[in-house]
């Protein structure tokens, strides 16, 4: 029988306190996978909302009216906020923000494969909205109940903004809906496009995503990708029969059985493409943000010269 060691009691005392319910703080011990998990997927979140704000980037200069530009330049601000509140958490458990950065220039670290498809048309804006962010908020709202405090709190604070998000992106989608034949079929199109890059945005089945078990042991997840895929499933038919466009699925069918709208087979080949670097997009984000960290360089130099003088001030004031 193996003798407990100090981290075994530590181990059963920390899962104790996950078993309760109860928040895990940045002081309190943790065992280096729960860090090292809660690290690899809080940074990669923070940078899913920074490369986020690319493909809708591209179009505030082309927003068809004044108050669509407004209501896009501040959606993309708010996915800057969300970068900023998500890389603060990750910087709790320990790891320096600009390391985390590295990581994703250098191509080491991920970020959601849904900002590699391009946006080619004024209807992806509205599309964005209502299934990207759709997708996001049930996949956030689960989290903002995740055992690690500094996560599930920034979680609660981003879903109210995602909820305004899709909210603004469904009502794009509405008025073109009931516009011109060409507006409708613009929206088609749209959906057509991002439909199944909305549904891996959950990320692998179930009994291929290695991360699960463990996440779900400790209560970062509460669920698993299928459970959150077929919620937004179920969310979202209603919602494209109301704006009586088609999803592009043949095998769609709703389940008396069950409840739920049974979908067709998910292309898991485009989606390790995707991850793997080979989606539509991904040289060109990547490219975009490594431009905008060098001309950013100033920016970053500035603000530390300025933190080091207003230190030495207070400094010389404590001598
Ligand atoms: N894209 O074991 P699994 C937003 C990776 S931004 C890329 O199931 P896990 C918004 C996964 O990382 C929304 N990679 O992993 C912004 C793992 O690779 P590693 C971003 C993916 O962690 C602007 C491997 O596949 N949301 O809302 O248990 C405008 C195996 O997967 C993806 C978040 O980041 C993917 N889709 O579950 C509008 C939410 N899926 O790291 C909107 C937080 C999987 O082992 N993250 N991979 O090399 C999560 O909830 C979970 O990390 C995931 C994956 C569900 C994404």
């Amino acid at each position: 029988m193996p003798v407990p060691t100090e981290d075994s009691a530590l181990l059963a005392a920390f899962e104790a306190r996950i078993a309760a319910g109860e928040s895990i703080e940045p002081k309190d011990w943790m065992p280096d996978r729960y860090r090292k998990q809660l690290t690899r997927m809080m940074s990669q979140h923070a940078h899913s909302e920074v490369v986020g704000m690319l493909p809708e980037g591209n179009w505030i200069t082309r927003a068809p009216s004044l108050r669509r530009k407004l209501s896009l330049i501040a959606k993309v601000q708010d996915e800057a906020g969300h970068g900023l509140y998500i890389y603060c958490g990750t910087e709790t458990l320990g790891v320096d923000r600009h390391e985390l950065v590295e990581q994703l220039l250098d191509g080491r670290a991920k970020y959601s494969s849904i900002f590699n498809y391009p946006t080619l048309a004024w209807a992806d804006m509205g599309v964005i909205g209502w299934l990207v962010d759709g997708a996001a908020i049930v996949n956030q709202t689960v989290l903002a109940k995740a055992s690690y405090g500094p996560y599930a709190r920034a979680m609660v604070r981003i879903c109210k903004e995602e909820n305004f998000h899709k909210r603004q992106g469904y009502e794009i989608c509405t008025v073109l809906a009931n516009g011109t034949p060409a507006q409708k079929a613009m929206l088609q199109e749209s959906v057509n496009r991002f439909w199944w890059p909305a549904l891996m945005m959950f990320g692998p089945s179930d009994t291929n995503s290695p991360n699960s078990a463990e996440l779900l042991k400790w209560r970062v997840k509460r669920k698993t990708n299928d459970e959150l895929r077929q919620r937004f499933v179920n969310l979202t038919v209603p919602q494209a029969i109301a704006l009586g466009i088609t999803l592009p699925d043949p095998d769609l069918r709703f389940n008396e059985t069950t409840g739920d709208w049974d979908i067709g087979e998910i292309d898991w080949s485009e989606f390790h493409a995707v991850l793997k670097g080979n989606g539509p997009c991904n040289h060109e984000r990547m490219a975009a943000r490594r431009k905008a960290h060098d001309d950013g360089a100033w920016v970053r130099a500035a603000a530390t010269a300025h933190a080091q003088k207003q230190q030495a001030r207070k400094d010389t004031a404590a001598a």
